[in-house]
């Protein structure tokens, strides 16, 4: 390859790095791709991403039925003609020789790898067969569903037509809960997650906890980034670590981990005290504001100091720079927020830095949500559950819809309130998703039926009874896709070549599952493309021209702004910004976010700290080939004085070893002096424990493996996760 990885890294920001880093790879000699023939077949097909959840537009370039390329689809507002590096290598997924092939029906123990292959036909038969008695026995709420991403909107329907309310998502629980629950219990709104709806292209001022844009590759929020900060705009990156964006920084405010909320209140506290709002703004638009103002009194800059360790100066500084050039500023909202236990009170406080400085709505702040409401296909009702749902306990008030990953796990290890006897788990790795292994495992051993529908032979998958393959996203339809850009798009996946092997498109294993167990109703199409078609109908979509372009803009949907002819309102019941949360008075939680002290490491501990590497996504990608040649295995980061004092070199294999005596899997050593010295940090995804993976497998150590502890936020019942400490074993 003719780029270093410095450099990869570097133009993995601007996007274009995929392109160049693949050439070699991707782009054989024309007889090999078929071009010197005259006969050959060209064919671009555009599609849409999911080598992440940010779902770009991508379109395949397919010569001869086999795709030799993708690129970003320049009509689509995530991808603006560029993918990033993982888009780029979807090849890689595509052509894995170590994919699922066929159906496998387990005949060892669990965990044992012994399968045996089955026909469709034998396999659909089985789970079907084995649903039915499970329902017999303990009522179909027995029945559960861990999913993530697109297919599991199929099997979403499946398991609510069963009448189980038992459904749960770690972009939930492990990822986004606590942020949107925050913003909505402020602003009766979240601030987007597929964008995020941060107006970066034209902030004046972005600050940014944690949220490490370069590392963390949502394509057009790194584009959007990389703009604003080639413009000129300030930034500020809040992280204890040296990240890609704290290297474009104005200020780098080097926080000591887990007390991000003291300086979110000593933010407010200078905003507030040094007058840095709009009165008249503030009066109209808020409730509270007295409240909010009492409750940060005593939230100084210098009391700030000693919590976070940044200096009181500093503190002041960077609230000032927010308060001159608001509202057209931006505090970040951030995305994974399950980090200590207190999380909706971080995002909180972080919405209410929005509030106060009005950003909401402002250019350069959180733009508004296009209000174009397209309307639903109808279906036949799904029948009302007879429990409750164990993903959602009264416990916690505000976990809202999405349903708890970790409540239904411990639901099923203690069979209160009842029994959970079968998991469905589609496109999530769960034994590496939720914190706490034992617990997973545990749980695992509980069931009669674990049901995995995967592309890749992952850790969970090989733990399961019976294995569904998938295609991957680019041999099926799914579900037209809503985009809440600046204006509402929707976009169109579309097969780009035919499906390999003998796997099948999850909305086609849902249905054959919902003939079986007499549940067809609730799928009425044949070909879930006939449903595209009567969907875009509805729409006014012409769904060819769909097919065609992969994209279509909802016209004049786009308001983004508040103004004159659309002024300010809020989604809340009173219309108005919650600077004081009654809701959350209502249930007996702090109104207006109070600062509580995380748990620090013990004597000879470090914090274990987590979070992204550019060219990968979290366990999915580990054994892509061309990516995996980018990052074949992850570095634990550890500060160079504390390397020095444990004889550490850069470089070297060590082991990890948390508080509970859980050691990792060996780890390369990056001595740095760009990290604190009180944690480590350590990119999520690798130490794959899955043999079938013959590029990833115990590549690189595992950080939910450390992850033993986590720490509930009562008011989502979210999994704080950054909880752990670690020690340095040098490897015998
Ligand atoms: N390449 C790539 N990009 C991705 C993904 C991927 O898998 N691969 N996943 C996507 C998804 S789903 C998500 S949710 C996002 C997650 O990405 P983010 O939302 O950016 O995740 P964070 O946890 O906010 O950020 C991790 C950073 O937090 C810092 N950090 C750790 N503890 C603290 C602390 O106490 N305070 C502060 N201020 N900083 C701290 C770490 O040093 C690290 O730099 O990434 C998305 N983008
Ligand atoms: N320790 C630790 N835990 C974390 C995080 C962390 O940083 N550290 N991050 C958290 C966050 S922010 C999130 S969003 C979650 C992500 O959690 P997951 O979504 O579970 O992430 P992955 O590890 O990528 O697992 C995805 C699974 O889906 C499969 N898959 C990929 N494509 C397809 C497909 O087309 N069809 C089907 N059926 N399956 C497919 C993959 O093979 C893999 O088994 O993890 C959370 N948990
Ligand atoms: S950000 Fe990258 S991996 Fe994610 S959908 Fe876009 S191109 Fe694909
Ligand atoms: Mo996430």
């Amino acid at each position: 390859m003719g780029i270093s990885r410095r450099e990869f890294i570097k133009y993995a920001a601007l996007g274009l790095a995929g392109s160049a880093a693949l050439t070699t790879e991707v782009f054989k000699p024309l007889s090999a791709m078929g071009l010197d023939d005259d006969r050959a077949i060209v064919k671009h097909i555009p599609t849409v991403c999911e080598m992440c959840f940010w779902m770009c537009g991508a379109v395949g370039r397919v010569v001869n039925g086999r795709l030799v390329k993708l690129e970003g689809n320049p009509l689509h507002p995530k991808s603006r003609g560029r993918l990033c590096a993982r888009g780029n290598a979807g090849m890689g997924l595509l052509y894995d020789p170590d994919r699922l092939k066929a159906p496998l029906i387990r005949t060892g123990a669990r965990g044992e790898n012994r399968y045996k292959k089955a026909s469709w036909d034998e396999a659909l038969n089985y789970v079907a067969d084995r649903i039915t008695k499970i329902k017999e026995k303990y009522g179909p709420e027995a029945i559960a569903l861990f999913a993530h991403g697109s297919p599991g909107s199929y099997f979403f329907d499946l398991v609510l037509a069963m009448g189980s309310p038992n459904i749960s998502f770690p972009s939930f629980s492990q990822c986004l809960g606590a942020r949107n629950v925050g913003y909505e219990l402020t602003f009766g709104e979240d601030p987007g997650s597929g964008p995020e709806r941060v107006d970066m292209e034209n902030s004046r001022v972005i600050a940014m906890f944690a949220t490490h844009l370069g590392e963390n590759m949502h394509n057009s929020q790194v584009q959007d980034f990389t703009e604003a900060v080639g413009r000129g705009a300030k930034l500020i990156v809040v992280d204890p670590r040296f990240s890609t964006a704290a290297g474009k920084a104005d200020y780098w405010l080097q926080i000591k981990p887990g007390t991000d909320l003291a300086l979110m209140l000593a933010w407010l506290h200078v905003l507030i005290y040094e007058k840095w709002y709009d009165e008249d703004y503030i009066k109209k638009y808020t409730e509270g504001f007295e409240e909010l103002k009492k409750g940060v009194k005593e939230y100084t800059p210098e009391w700030a100091e000693k919590e976070t360790e940044i200096p009181a100066r500093l503190i002041a500084e960077t609230a000032r720079e927010l308060g001159r050039y608001r509202p057209n500023v931006v505090v970040h909202p951030g995305r994974h927020y399950a980090w200590y236990g207190n999380d909706t009170q971080r995002a909180r406080a972080n919405a209410l830095l929005n509030a106060v400085l009005g950003t909401w709505g402002a250019k350069g702040g959180i733009y508004l949500k296009p209000q174009v409401k397209l309307p639903s296909l109808k279906g036949k009702p799904f029948p009302e559950t007879e429990k409750e749902s164990v993903a959602i306990p009264d416990k916690y008030p505000f976990a809202g819809g999405e349903g708890l990953t970790n409540e239904v796990r411990r639901a099923t290890i203690t069979g209160d309130p009842y029994p959970i006897k079968a998991w469905l788990v589609v496109g999530t790795n769960l034994v590496k998703t939720l914190p706490n292994q034992k617990e997973t495992l545990q749980a695992i051993k509980n069931l009669d039926l674990l049901v995995s529908i995967d592309v890749m032979p992952m850790d969970t998958t090989m733990l399961a009874d019976v294995i569904l393959p998938e295609t991957t996203y680019l041999e099926r339809h799914d579900e037209l896709k809503k985009v809440y850009a600046k204006s509402l798009g929707i976009a169109l996946r579309q097969p780009v070549v035919k499906p390999l092997f003998e796997v099948k498109p999850a909305w086609w294993i849902a249905k054959e599952l919902a003939k079986r167990l007499g549940l067809e109703d609730y799928f009425p199409y044949k070909h879930l493309e006939d449903k595209l078609r009567k969907q875009a109908k509805l729409w006014n979509i012409d769904y060819d021209k769909l097919q065609r372009k992969g994209y279509h803009v909802i016209p004049n949907s786009a308001k983004p702004y508040f103004g004159p002819d659309n002024p300010p309102k809020f989604k809340t019941e009173s219309g108005k910004i919650n600077l004081y949360s009654k809701e959350l008075e209502a249930y007996g939680f702090d109104p207006i976010p109070k600062y509580t002290k995380v748990e620090q490491p013990p004597q000879g501990y470090m914090r274990l700290l987590y979070g992204r590497v550019p060219m990968h996504t979290f366990t999915r990608s580990i054994n892509n080939k061309w990516l995996w040649e980018l990052e074949k295995e992850n570095h634990v980061w550890i500060n160079t004085e504390v390397a020095r004092r444990l004889n550490i070199k850069d470089g070297e294999y060590v082991v990890l070893e948390n508080q509970d005596g859980i050691r990792s899997n060996k780890v390369l050593a990056k001595v740095t002096e760009r990290i604190r010295k009180d944690c480590v940090f350590l990119p999520h995804g690798f130490g794959l424990m899955s043999k079938r993976l013959s590029r990833a497998y115990l590549k690189g150590a595992d950080d939910q493996g450390l992850i033993t502890r986590y720490r509930i936020d009562p008011i989502t019942g979210v999994t704080g996760m950054r909880v752990n400490f670690v020690k340095i074993v040098k490897e015998a």
